[in-house]
């Protein structure tokens, strides 16, 4: 009697009696009179068991051969068992087969993380890197939900593209027919186009890629960019509350799904944020961080890692705040397409966000004007010949309109606390890495 194949969590919804499961082998204890093995799949591990006998020599002589990480079809006896720690139960082993010798395993748990990298299945087996994904497939999830809920439309912006996005300086080019296309850095320009569309609030979920030759823990060559975008917004501010509001209910959902399994594995308790997030201007930022001893080397004022640290743990010292908006950016350090406040033209209605001392996000309210945005185009040194496409969304009329770009595995990284966004991205790309 062969049974259907069980995932390993359901074992404890059947009852005693026959079932199949498959697995990795975990662990092999081997002893005289009985062996253990620990078999895990996608949904948890149990134990196997063997009584060591004239009618089970075979199969205790396959155990006691076993690697680790081997593949294996089990038949047996599922016997619910109080005592076992390990899920209170067990499968007596009927028929155990090999289906695949594992090689003995390239990587440890000590093991860098570039090999681990090069071996990314392998690593990706264990179960806090599946727990990493679980946590991202939920944040995507209400993202979409709140968005969804919202009246937002879902759109899908070509990656291929006749010109630049954002600064040239990190644009991959790719051969096209006769002709030259990029890979779209952000899906900026289109994302306002929807907005001279008529298309009010859109949100895109997809890959933007940067020929960025950095290799801090931040950046990646190719990462998931969240985008939104939205009409009718008297400033950045209403940008933020849409922003806000939208990382609060995700940060809920993970702790509903998984805040227990998180604990456990990270040992972090996470917390829903209050509403709204804190709200520092720019000027003052760089006040109360060169008051506390940095001083902030970048040329162009902007604010470099150590800094955006030191907000942040400012922020949460005196707040007890995990995120932080950088608000009123000077137009120095932004992007020709930011909105400059009446009588304020030195800063934007932009705003970065920062996470648990990292930016997580930039956000702003765009220059609608036709004429003001060419002028900003132009002083920014943009090559306008260039930009009339985009230009010309603007000359039919466009809303007030507001977005903002966030980085998925940015996210993910500093709400587990991870080191690094290679731990965070399902296969990493950078300057030197393109496989696997
Ligand atoms: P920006 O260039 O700041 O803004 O990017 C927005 C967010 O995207 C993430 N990000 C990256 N993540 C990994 N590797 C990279 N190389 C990388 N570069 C950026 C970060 C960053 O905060 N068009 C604007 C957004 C907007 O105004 O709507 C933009 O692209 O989390």
């Amino acid at each position: 009697h062969t049974q259907p194949r069980t995932l390993i969590k359901d074992l404890a919804t059947l009852p005693d009696g026959p079932v199949t499961v498959q697995g990795w082998v975990e662990t092999v204890r081997d002893q005289k009179r009985v062996q253990f093995v620990i078999l895990r799949d996608e949904s948890g591990s149990a134990q196997l068991v063997n009584p060591v006998n004239e009618d089970t020599a075979e199969t205790a002589a396959t155990i006691s051969g076993l690697m680790h990480g081997s593949f294996v079809t089990v038949r047996g006896d599922l016997k619910a068992d109080e005592r076992v720690k390990l899920g209170g139960l067990e499968v007596k082993v009927g028929e155990l087969v090999v289906e695949t010798v594992a090689k003995d395993s390239p990587i440890a748990d000590d093991s860098s993380i570039d090999k681990r990298l090069d071996w990314r299945f392998l690593d990706l087996r264990r179960p806090e890197a599946q727990l990493i994904f679980r946590v991202q497939t939920t944040i995507e999830h209400a993202f979409r939900q709140h968005w969804i809920d919202e009246g937002f439309i879902e759109i899908h912006t070509p990656k291929l593209m006749a010109t630049a996005s954002e600064s040239r300086a990190e644009l991959f080019e790719v051969p096209y027919f006769e002709t030259t296309a990029y890979l779209a850095q952000s899906p900026q320009l289109f994302k306002q186009m929807a907005q001279s569309a008529g298309f009010g609030r859109i949100f895109e979920i997809a890959p933007a890629f940067r020929a960025d030759p950095s290799f801090t823990s931040r950046h990646a060559t190719e990462f998931t960019s969240v985008d939104a975008e939205i009409s009718w917004v008297e400033s950045h501010e209403d940008v933020m509350a849409m922003h806000e509001q939208l990382l609060a209910k995700a940060v809920t959902a993970v702790i509903e799904r998984h805040g227990e399994e998180i604990q456990q594995r990270f040992g972090i308790e996470l917390q829903a944020p209050t509403l709204p997030f804190p709200r520092i201007p720019h000027a003052e930022v760089k006040r109360i961080v060169e008051e506390g001893g940095h001083t902030i080397e970048r040329a162009d004022g902007d604010l470099d890692p150590e800094a955006e640290r030191r907000i942040s743990a400012h922020v949460k010292e005196t707040q007890g705040h995990d995120f932080v908006f950088v608000t009123e950016y000077p137009s120095t350090v932004r992007p020709f397409y930011h909105l400059r406040p009446e009588g304020r033209e030195e800063v934007t209605n932009s705003y970065d966000l920062i996470y648990n001392g990292v930016e997580i996000s930039t956000g702003a309210q765009r220059e609608h004007r036709i004429e003001r945005l060419r002028e900003q185009a132009l002083e920014k040194g943009m090559d306008v010949a260039e930009l009339e496409e985009y230009l010309g969304f603007f000359e039919y009329g466009v809303p007030p309109h507001g977005g903002f770009g966030m980085g998925l595995a940015r996210v993910v990284m500093l709400m587990l606390g991870l080191s690094s966004i290679r731990e965070t991205t399902f296969l990493f790309r950078g300057p030197t890495r393109l496989h696997p």
